[in-house]
């Protein structure tokens, strides 16, 4: 018996060993223990080793399974029967926005023998991101927005659970944050192009000019994206068109709105203040997101505002890392044009 069973196992082996790959999530990569398997039956072994939700999918070639949503230090296996091709893995969460932040990878699945016949190079020159561009234009009411209270507390509270270390910033931000219903109109204009080129190539020029509520002229020229890590946001290049995060997302703070953006960018600023420089590394952070605010006082009017249209530009300034405050209540600078609009480039 002893002797059959092992001499039955080394035959299975030999013939048809199911692959197995290890899947490691995090914010915001997807790590495969293997690029490349055989055809036939592949499992996967996926764990979370992020800091919130995801899950693992996998789609191609009529083929498209998930695993349920993981848990932070939590596993779950998913076994697939795969022919040979090119197939694309990512996390399925928020509406694909951890796609794209970068939670997507490449399997490759062949025959043992003609691995290097199957075509790969054409199948990933089609999957090379294309070059996109945006040009935005505000428009519309101007408004400043100051210091206050988040508007939603009860509905951000169980989300900044999950923020662990960075929750105590967050939370004074509650009480006392940008995102508040504390505006003044002021005026302004604020135009400028992004490119999403990929993780490291992207690039932005813009120029922003505004009266803020105690007269003071600001102008900032935006000229080349920020890639450090920012705090509350991940480490990814500095432009990203079409992201659903914030709010109940986990993407990003939920001490704004569920929003989507047609273009969300961070960049580094030169910064004036009635003409005189101020910084040369002002931190700023630009979305054209759904309307969050409502006409008249400018309220914010939604703690899920996804499905509202997408019109409202926000820039957001902050003086770089080591530099004072800016003369502005909070020492920050946020100003909305709230009936604004972008065109994509013709490539
Ligand atoms: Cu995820």
């Amino acid at each position: 018996m002893y002797r059959i069973a092992l001499l039955a196992l080394a035959v299975a082996g030999a013939a048809a060993k199911p692959a197995q790959v290890t899947v490691r999530l995090s914010e915001w990569n997807v790590q495969l223990s293997e690029q490349t398997v055989v055809d036939g039956s592949v499992t996967f072994a996926v764990t979370n080793a992020g800091s919130i939700p995801h899950a693992f999918e996998i789609e191609g070639h009529g083929i498209e399974k998930e695993t349920p949503t993981i848990q932070p230090g939590d596993s779950a296996t998913l076994t697939v029967t795969l022919k040979p091709g090119t197939y694309e893995v990512y996390c399925p969460v928020g509406n694909d926005s951890h796609k794209k932040l970068g939670m997507v990878a490449q399997l490759r699945v062949g025959h043992p023998a003609g691995a290097h016949s199957v075509g790969y190079t054409t199948a990933m020159g089609d999957a090379r991101p294309a070059v996109r561009t945006i040009r935005v234009a505000g428009g519309g009411p101007v408004i400043q927005i100051l210091p206050g209270p988040f508007p939603f507390p009860d509905s951000a509270a169980p989300i900044l659970q999950a923020f662990g270390d960075e929750r105590e910033g967050l939370e004074s931000q509650v009480k006392n944050g940008p995102y508040s219903n504390n505006v003044a109109p002021i005026s302004g204009t604020f135009t400028f192009d992004a490119w999403d080129l990929g993780a490291t190539r992207d690039s932005v020029y813009g120029v922003a000019e505004f009266t803020a509520q105690d007269g003071a002229r600001w102008k900032l020229v935006m000229d080349r994206v920020q890639t450090k890590d920012v705090p509350h946001h991940p480490r990814f290049g500095g432009v990203i068109l079409g992201l659903y995060y914030h709010g109940v997302t986990a993407v990003h703070t939920p001490l704004v709105p569920t929003i989507n953006s047609a273009v969300a960018l961070w960049s580094v600023g030169h910064l004036y203040r009635n003409g005189a420089l101020i910084t040369d590394a002002a931190m700023v952070h630009v979305m054209l997101l759904s309307h969050t605010r409502r006409d008249g006082d400018f309220a914010l009017e939604c703690w899920d505002c996804s499905r509202n249209t997408v019109d409202e530009l926000q820039l957001q300034i902050l003086p770089g890392p080591g530099e004072p405050k800016f003369a502005a209540p909070g020492g920050f600078l946020f100003v909305n044009w709230e009936k604004s609009a972008a065109a994509r480039e013709p490539r």
